[in-house]
């Protein structure tokens, strides 16, 4: 059923029974020697093309690929459209690898046609911090759909990944693969709702009118919790405390230092957005909240091109429950101009989504990890990682 998949260190459907399998690694390391030293083949026409995300043009490019070709609904109503400045922040994170941005390019045209990326992560799995790759943006022209090329883009990047002598990887999927470690659902909060319906992401509920709807989502001018504001750069140190003690509750999740919170949480416009809670009294860091922009292009709209989303990140409450804490964010993105709010059922999630007028989305998203076995895989609340 799976030609590839069924040839590669994942869990396999046929193994879901065997308790006699260990958790960690499927397979052990191979000396680097053995790695493979060269790329593996290309159709004629296609040759590999390592990107430089410092070169503007290729930077249009890749984006352009994506915006084109990327990811789409079931119903191919909208297309992710992440920008440029969010391509460059998600792949150039501390000590990112220039040979994991992966591009296809077809010999005579120059043309970007397909793409593959890998960043290195440190991330948990009980007690088992692994350096791992984090998988993301695999993308096929839709003229060269199922031509077995993703198989190849994924062997290349693996390849890769082992000449750093990294051996694991995380990725996501909307499609079921060989096996996922947790399956989650989207949950939207509208901010915009007319123009979510008149897009077609949403419809009116029965015995609901617009008025009523549009009074239904209102939220207030500004936050409501004392001392809420934004992250700055003095706050590195205190956000990596609260994360990391808040982290540590999870079965799987990412183990950041301060450069990796820098990276991945200091606010950077229109890409991602960071607010905390400093005690008016003690000056203390109690709370934390987090999310980042992604556009989705409006397929075959009229009124309507885009649709700007904001998607929950990291979140921490020591001191403001979650779901004021989340609730001042939706404020802060309506204030922004955001559409919809979405988050996934992972972390507590689950706490404020109903209360705070979140609906559940159709489509699915599975969280997969290759070269490691997670035996009965775990629940969505049990998940301390969000990727791009
Ligand atoms: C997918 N999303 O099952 P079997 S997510 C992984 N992730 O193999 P072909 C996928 N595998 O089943 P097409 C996949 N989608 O025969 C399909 N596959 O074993 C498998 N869409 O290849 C599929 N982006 O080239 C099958 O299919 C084989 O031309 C078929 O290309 C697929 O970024 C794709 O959804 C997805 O651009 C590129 O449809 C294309 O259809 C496309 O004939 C729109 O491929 C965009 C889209 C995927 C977003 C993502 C995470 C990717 C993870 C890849 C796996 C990484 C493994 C870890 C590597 C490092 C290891 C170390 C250490
Ligand atoms: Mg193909």
């Amino acid at each position: 059923r799976h030609k590839f998949w069924e040839t590669q260190p994942v869990g396999q459907f046929r193994d879901a029974a065997d308790s006699s399998l260990p958790d960690g690694a499927i397979e052990p390391p191979t000396p680097l020697s053995e790695v493979r030293a060269d790329p593996y083949p290309l159709p004629a026409a296609f040759e590999w093309y390592t990107c430089d995300l410092d070169d503007d043009a290729l930077l249009t490019d890749l984006y352009a690929l994506l915006a084109h070709n990327y990811v789409e609904d079931d119903e191919n109503m909208f297309r992710f459209n992440y920008s440029p400045a969010f391509l460059r922040w998600a792949l150039r994170p501390p000590s990112f690898f220039r040979a994991w941005h992966i591009g296809v390019r077809a010999r005579e045209s120059k043309k970007l046609v397909a793409f593959i990326s890998g960043v290195p992560a440190r991330i948990r799995a009980r007690d088992d911090v692994v350096r791992m790759a984090e998988i993301n943006f695999l993308c096929v022209h839709k003229k060269l759909r199922s031509k077995r090329l993703a198989p190849v883009l994924i062997r290349e990047v693996t390849r890769r990944v082992h000449q750093e002598n990294i051996w694991q990887a995380a990725y996501t999927a909307g499609v079921v693969l060989p096996t996922p470690i947790t399956t989650c659902r989207y949950w939207h909060r509208s901010l915009n709702p007319k123009k979510l319906i008149d897009v077609g992401f949403s419809r009116l509920g029965p015995r609901m009118t617009m008025s009523r709807t549009v009074r239904l989502y209102k939220l207030p001018e500004a936050p409501l919790t004392p001392g809420f504001r934004q992250m700055e750069l003095r706050d590195v140190a205190a956000v990596t405390r609260l994360l990391r003690a808040y982290l540590a509750k999870f079965v799987v999740a990412p183990d950041f230092d301060e450069m990796d919170v820098e990276h991945w949480l200091l606010p950077r416009e229109d890409v991602v957005d960071s607010y905390l809670v400093e005690s008016p009294e003690t000056h203390e860091v109690t709370d934390f909240c987090s999310f980042y922009t992604l556009p989705s292009s409006v397929l075959n709209n009229a009124n309507y091109a885009t649709l700007k989303a904001a998607y929950s990140y990291y979140n921490v409450s020591t001191k403001t429950p979650l779901q004021q804490l989340m609730n001042d964010a939706l404020i802060v993105a309506k204030q922004k101009n955001y559409d919809v709010f979405n988050a996934l059922d992972v972390m507590e999630n689950e706490s404020f989504l109903k209360e705070l007028k979140f609906g559940p989305g159709d489509g699915q998203l599975h969280y997969y990890l290759y070269n490691y076995r997670i035996r009965n895989g775990i629940k969505p609340s049990e998940l301390g990682l969000v990727l791009l």
